[in-house]
């Protein structure tokens, strides 16, 4: 799986791809991360990626002209693929879609910066926005590493056991079940014996059962509302 991001700050995402599951996953092959600095697809003698807003108000609006040419040069007119905005404003993230995007070869994901992109952005290139949840951050970028991530610990062949991705919390519907390791006992503080029986049928017994009760205290809404219904149309 492919994806190509346009932010205006690259680097942010080098340190964070580099490392780990993520390396490995890209030096086998199975993804690849282009990052393209929108910065390099202005045309104007100063460079310029942003102005002031239209009608007034304050801060600084992301300029069209670079954002398209840049994803046009890279993806193509029409692009191929979807156009993902990371905003506030588009729909919620979750383990559910993370696995549709999962679905896609390619992916474009947009980072923005200052107050925004020009609207006409939204409406002529973008086809997707997600939003990580219901607070602001100073960019897009965060968020796009963190879909990046979710999605490519789905592929097959990036985490070492293959079952993995199933047995996560939210794709069974119900939060983890406590985890421990050794040793047995620390500053007093034991190991639930049944992990140490051996039983493995009374191991996932009492697993299954601490995973309800966690569920029921901390996320009761998972129980009523299951997998990530968004709470319907608004009028
Ligand atoms: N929350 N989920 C988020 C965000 C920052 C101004 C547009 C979020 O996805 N993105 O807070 N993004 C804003 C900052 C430009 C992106």
């Amino acid at each position: 799986m492919r994806f190509d991001v346009f932010t205006l700050f690259p680097e942010m995402f080098s340190a964070y791809l580099d490392e780990s599951i993520l390396k490995r996953a890209q030096e086998v092959g199975i993804l690849q991360v282009g990052l393209h600095n929108i910065r390099d697809y202005t045309t104007d003698k100063h460079h310029t990626t942003a102005d002031v807003p239209y009608g007034g108000g304050g801060g600084m609006v992301m300029k069209p002209e670079p954002i398209f040419r840049a994803v046009e040069s890279i993806l193509g007119a029409p692009p191929g693929c979807p156009v993902i905005l990371l905003t506030p404003q588009g729909r919620r993230f979750s383990q559910k879609v993370a696995e549709e995007l999962a679905g896609y070869p390619h992916l474009a994901l947009l980072s923005g910066r200052y107050e925004g992109v020009d609207e006409r952005v939204r409406e002529h290139l973008v086809t997707d926005e997600i939003s990580l949840g219901d607070f602001v951050l100073t960019g897009g970028e965060l968020p796009a590493m963190a879909v990046i991530d979710a999605v490519s610990r789905l592929l097959p062949g990036v985490l070492g056991d293959p079952d993995a991705p199933q047995k996560d919390s939210h794709a069974s519907g119900l939060l983890e079940y406590p985890h421990y390791t050794r040793p047995p006992e620390f500053r007093g503080w034991e190991v639930p014996e049944v992990l140490r029986s051996g039983n493995h049928a009374e191991i996932e017994k009492w697993r299954q059962a601490q995973a309800l009760a966690r569920t029921k205290k901390r996320r009761p809404d998972m129980l009523t509302q299951p997998e990530d219904e968004d709470g319907g149309e608004v009028s």
